[in-house]
């Protein structure tokens, strides 16, 4: 039974460039919490305090803490359908880009190769100070707060933190990408943070087909070609099927 409407299908079957922005909905059905929906970080957490440098520098040990709680849960987490689902759509399409807002690392371990992290990511830590990257290993059972083996100062996990600019590479390779490809997708994103949230509109702007896979509306819904409004997990995988089905009746 057809779920993905056929001008969706005709559209990827010409496409030469294809672009996936993921948000922190692609993981909801790993387990790890949303930022923004109802039972999310940000219902109890402050963002401003927890994922901020001044939060950091007001109460580093706090922040470590929330951290090194998200990585357990990051490190229990498997990765889910819709991770896979994008992989694969890695090997479908002549050139394919995934931009995540996650710092999760679920795509790389369900075999995405060619991902630009825009926010950093959650496994990696590096001096607060003179950023050099702390290599030793975490114990995330321990609340010690580790030091900088060259300066002294505090360690602090490698993800990107409000307030702080984007790393430059990634930021703009996404723009160049969503500048120039024939599908866009923005998946599990309220798409509220910026920069990356610009990265739909700049897709729409170039005369991309964009597809939304949300089961709730967003900012950008009534900008989007397509709504797919059902979580990631169960439609991308429906989405391949019928993608590759679709090709088949057309040779
Ligand atoms: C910057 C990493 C230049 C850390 C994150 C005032 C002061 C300072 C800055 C600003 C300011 N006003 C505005 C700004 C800019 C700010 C910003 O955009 N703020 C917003 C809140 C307005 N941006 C920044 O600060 C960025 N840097 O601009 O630098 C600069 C420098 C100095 C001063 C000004 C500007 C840095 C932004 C990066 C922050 N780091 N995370 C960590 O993870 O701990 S942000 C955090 O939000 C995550 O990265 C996350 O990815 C990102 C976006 O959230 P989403 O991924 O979209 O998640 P969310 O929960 O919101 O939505 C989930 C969606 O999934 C929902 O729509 C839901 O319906 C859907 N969903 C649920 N289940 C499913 C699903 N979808 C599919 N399937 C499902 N099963
Ligand atoms: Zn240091």
């Amino acid at each position: 039974m057809e779920k993905i409407p056929k001008i969706l299908l005709e559209s990827l079957s010409n496409a030469e460039s294809v672009v996936v922005l993921t948000g922190a909905g692609v993981s909801a059905e790993s387990g790890i919490k949303t930022f923004r929906d109802p039972d999310g970080l940000w219902a109890k957490f402050n963002p401003m305090e927890l994922a901020s440098v001044n939060g950091f520098m007001s109460n580093p040990q706090r922040v470590w803490e929330w951290y090194q709680f998200r990585r357990e849960v990051v490190n229990n987490a498997q990765p889910n359908p819709g991770h896979y689902a994008i992989a694969e759509m890695e090997k479908l399409f002549p050139q394919f880009t995934l931009i995540t807002q996650n710092v999760d690392r679920l795509h790389q371990r369900a075999g995405s190769k060619n991902v630009l992290e825009l926010h950093g990511n959650i496994i990696e830590n590096h001096c607060f100070k003179c950023k050099e990257p702390y290599k030793k290993e975490i114990d995330l059972n321990s609340k010690e707060l580790p030091i900088c083996p060259l300066c002294g100062a505090y360690i602090r996990p490698s993800v990107v933190w409000f307030g702080e600019m984007l790393p430059e590479y990634e930021l703009s390779k996404a723009y160049e990408v969503s500048d120039s490809c024939d599908v866009f997708f923005s998946v599990g994103t309220s798409a509220e943070v910026y920069p990356a949230a610009n990265l739909p509109y700049q897709a729409k702007r170039n005369g991309a087909f964009v597809v939304e896979v949300n089961p709730n509306r967003t900012s950008f819904s009534h900008i989007a070609d397509v709504c797919l409004t059902e979580p990631s997990g169960v439609i991308l995988p429906i989405l391949i099927t019928e993608y590759k089905e679709y090709i088949k009746g057309k040779k």
